[in-house]
């Protein structure tokens, strides 16, 4: 039996830091970057969208630590590295291997003649682009974005798009965040959260869903650290147990690194099953009507409908079936809500536990729902907090890489250039990938990421992108996306965060939007050494100057000073005016958030319950033939992020607070699951999902791992079970992949050899 780290933090996250260094090959340079890390005149952490407080002098974590080190490495991937190596070749190798060969250095083409990626001179790629894309309708080009690209980069690409003719802007956001986007948009009428960082300092409780911030948000560790020391309490719903959650030791403070004390967090830690949120937070609704605990009337009076409604559906949800949806007892789901009505300031986080599931637009408007009807929203130590990923995904949304976007945000944009926009809605991911699949859309466009791991249906995503006639990829490292290659593709290199971008010899700093709606600017402060790179703004100015010529816009003039594309951002989007004035302050400024406000931007002007009824079943698939029951229990599977890992880019084979060592291809199982189907410890297995359409979706080569997990629920990491996940098998109102509720089958191996080269 594996054995999991007793607490998070401490001494070894100061030593992993340091072993990041090491490996980057860059240590000197990498220590003053680090330095650097979201101080008020540094760069801000490419890591994560948690929010900075600017006091202190480290203000990084350890993976903050890890994705910096990473991108600023040593080592580069240029001619003679794809002279070496053809296509097909590389394809064959993992994305951890492809991406530690280094940084892209210079422009690349691919001929597909040799099967090789050739360097070319920047303007000769950017003529071919410009040449290639007027020759196709623009409803046939996708313009993806990963949340790393900055605001300025954001709004030139976004509006590049659309002068094209084209809403097409499948973003991670799809595969992420999408359903706290549309629930919150539908209950209080602002897709964003409504708390900032200081109301941590004064929340009486906070629950968090769904989220394992020990990895994934470690500074947000330092907020429930002080919260918890101060006598918050913490109430975490997780269908694991995350340690980091439990105990927490920051490697700032001298005894916690130095022994082995660390602060408890949790106050009560739950363990629903996978999907299990929704019926959980209807019981904690649910006892507290029945107990007659007060509510929040004259809020509700005042600010919110159909709170009759949502209460009457309450009424008719039977304890039996909440107890059997969340995997909790009645009485620790009425523990929490007791405590959620006794404290009177309460917080409520998630991340993508509750995200990904078919049901998760629903379960966040119960989450809301449970706040509107205590009156815990719009007070300062209470409130919504959605934690974002990607260090801009927040950010590039308000600058309108969607593919939706609001009739108002075209209007301004036509009367402002003087054109006509289209109106139609675009493709999200998942439509962009059925456009390529069926060659309906011929271009794809990639402003970073990974789209081909990082989507669901490998198979499916990476034959989609295959199909493209051409694809240009803007990236920082090679990846699995970028071989992808059947006719045209060009590999356009850029920046990082952390280096100098000089404009005509004058540095540029960008901006990001936290998790916070905080909005700050960042400046590289490392040279480029020895890359033949561009900034992302200039790539993609070079491109619509190169497509759409001058008029109406001036690209290149824009990309020249930073300043210009604020100027435009300050004159279309909300809340931006004064921008270039707003980030001289140090720390940046707040958008706001009109829900905040208990302002309630919806048809009725007021924050709406929903009134949804519990899904009748917790994972997304339809039919569950005889025929597979009696091929072995079915499971339900979470794909999650290991502790050495950002996304699609795998640092390390370690999951150092799980207690796994040099292993990926792990699936986590209850022990009495794994004897059910005579399965025991260090067995190998294959994996097999099941779904309506009769594909087979399999991978193999698989660990058992005996995990505190509860029965029926298994968990492996993303991105290798990503071929498990139907493309159809997408979440209601938001098309989010299932990522955190798959139904599989478990068998032993035939071949024990690992199917997938993710
Ligand atoms: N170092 C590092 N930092 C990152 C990233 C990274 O990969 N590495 N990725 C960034 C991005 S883009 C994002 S979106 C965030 C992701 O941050 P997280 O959402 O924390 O990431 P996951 O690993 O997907 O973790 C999901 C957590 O939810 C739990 N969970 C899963 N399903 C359920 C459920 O149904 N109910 C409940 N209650 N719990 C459940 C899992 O056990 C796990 O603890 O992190 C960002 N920051
Ligand atoms: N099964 C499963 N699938 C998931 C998830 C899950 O939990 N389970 N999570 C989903 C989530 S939350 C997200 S956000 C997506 C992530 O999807 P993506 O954002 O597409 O993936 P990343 O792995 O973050 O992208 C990594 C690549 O970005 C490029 N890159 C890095 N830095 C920069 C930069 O500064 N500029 C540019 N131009 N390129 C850069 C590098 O080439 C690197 O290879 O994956 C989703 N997929
Ligand atoms: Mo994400």
């Amino acid at each position: 039996m594996i054995k999991r780290a007793m607490k998070a933090g401490g001494m070894p996250s100061l030593k992993s830091t340091f072993a990041a260094l090491v490996k980057s090959k860059r240590v000197r340079g990498n220590i003053k970057n680090l330095l650097r890390v979201n101080q008020t005149s540094g760069f801000d952490c490419p890591g994560c969208a948690w929010g900075d407080n600017k006091s202190g002098t480290f203000q990084f974590c350890e993976n903050g630590a890890k994705a910096v080190a990473w991108e600023s490495t040593e080592k580069k991937v240029g001619e003679v590295f794809f002279a070496s190596h053809s296509v097909s070749s590389l394809l064959k190798q993992n994305d951890y291997w492809l991406e530690y060969q280094g940084r892209l250095s210079q422009p690349l083409k691919y001929d597909a003649s040799t099967d090789h990626y050739r360097p070319i001179e920047w303007s000769e790629a950017f003529a071919f682009i410009g040449e290639q894309l007027k020759q196709y309708d623009a409803n046939q080009v996708e313009l993806y974005t990963s949340g790393r690209a900055s605001n300025e980069v954001s709004y030139l690409y976004q509006l590049f798009g659309r002068l094209l003719g084209t809403n097409n802007f499948p973003d991670c956001s799809n595969m992420c965040h999408q359903a706290s986007g549309v629930a919150l948009n539908a209950s209080i009428g602002v897709g964003k959260g409504t708390v900032v960082l200081d109301d941590f300092d004064h929340a009486d409780a906070i629950f968090v869903y769904g989220q394992n911030p020990g990895s994934n948000h470690p500074r947000m560790m330092n907020a429930l650290r002080k919260a918890a020391r101060n006598g918050c309490k913490i109430v975490t719903f997780n269908n694991l147990k995350e340690v980091a959650l439990e105990r927490f030791a920051s490697p700032q403070d001298p005894v916690e690194l130095l022994t082995t004390s660390a602060t408890e967090i949790s106050h009560m830690y739950l363990t629903p099953k996978l999907g299990g949120d929704m019926a959980a937070i209807r019981g904690m609704v649910k006892h507290i009507l029945e107990s007659g605990a007060a509510v929040a009337q004259s809020f509700i009076e005042a600010h919110t409908i159909d709170a009759e409604a949502y209460i009457d559906v309450v009424k008719a949800t039977r304890w039996e079936q909440i107890e059997e949806q969340s995997g909790l007892t009645k009485e620790d789901i009425a523990s929490a809500a007791t405590l959620f009505t006794n404290s009177s300031r309460v917080i409520s986080t998630w991340a993508m536990g509750l995200t990904q599931h078919k049901h998760s637009v629903d379960t966040i408007r119960e989450l809301v729902n449970l706040h509107l009807l205590m009156g815990q929203i719009g007070n300062k130590g209470a409130g919504l907090c959605p934690v974002r990923g990607h260090s801009n995904v927040q950010g590039n949304r308000t600058m309108g890489i969607n593919e939706s976007p609001t009739p108002a945000f075209i209007d301004t944009l036509e009367e402002t250039f003087g054109v006509n926009l289209p109106k139609t809605p675009g493709h999200n991911v998942y439509q962009a990938l059925q456009a390529l699949n069926n060659g309906e859309s011929k271009v794809f466009i990639g402003l970073g990421g990974n789209l081909a791991a990082a989507a669901s249906d490998t198979d499916y995503t990476c034959n989609a992108i295959k199909q493209a006639e051409l694809c240009i990829h803007i990236a920082t490292k090679l990846n699995r996306t970028h071989l992808l290659a059947s006719k045209d593709a060009i590999i356009l290199p850029c920046l990082g965060r952390s280096e100098i971008d000089r404009q005509n010899g004058v540095e540029q700093g960008i901006t990001v939007e936290d998790t916070f709606s905080m909005v700050h600017a960042s400046h590289g402060g490392t040279e480029p050494e020895g890359l033949n790179c561009l900034s992302e703004t200039a790539i993609i100015a070079n491109i619509a100057h190169a497509t759409l010529g001058d008029t109406p816009i001036d690209w290149l003039y824009l990309a020249e000073d930073y300043s210009r594309i604020r100027d435009l951002i300050a004159k279309t989007i909300p809340g931006f005016a004064d921008f270039n004035e707003k980030i001289r302050q140090p720390g940046g400024f707040y958008l706001g958030n009109t829900a905040r406000q208990r302002k309630w931007v919806t048809p009725t002007e007021r924050a709406t319950f929903s009134t949804a009824l519990l899904p009748d079943a917790l994972y997304p698939t339809k039919v569950v033939s005889e025929i597979e029951k009696q091929r072995g229990p079915i499971l339900t599977l979470q794909t999650l992020r290991s502790h050495d890992q950002y996304n699609t880019t795998v640092y390390g084979m370690n999951d150092r607070y799980r207690g796994i060592e040099n292993m990926r291809n792990a699936l986590f199982l209850n022990p009495e699951d794994a004897k059910r189907m005579k399965l025991n410890e260090g067995d190998k297995i294959e994996i097999t999902s099941i779904w309506e359409d009769k594909v087979t979706r399999k991978v193999d080569g698989f660990t058992v791992v005996y995990y505190d997990i509860p029965k029926g629920n298994a968990a492996a990491y993303y991105p290798e079970t990503n071929p498990l996940v139907p493309l159809d098998s997408v979440g209601d109102k938001s098309f989010t992949p299932t990522s955190k509720s798959i139904p599989i089958l478990v068998k032993a191996s035939t071949t024990a050899i690992a199917s997938h080269q993710l």
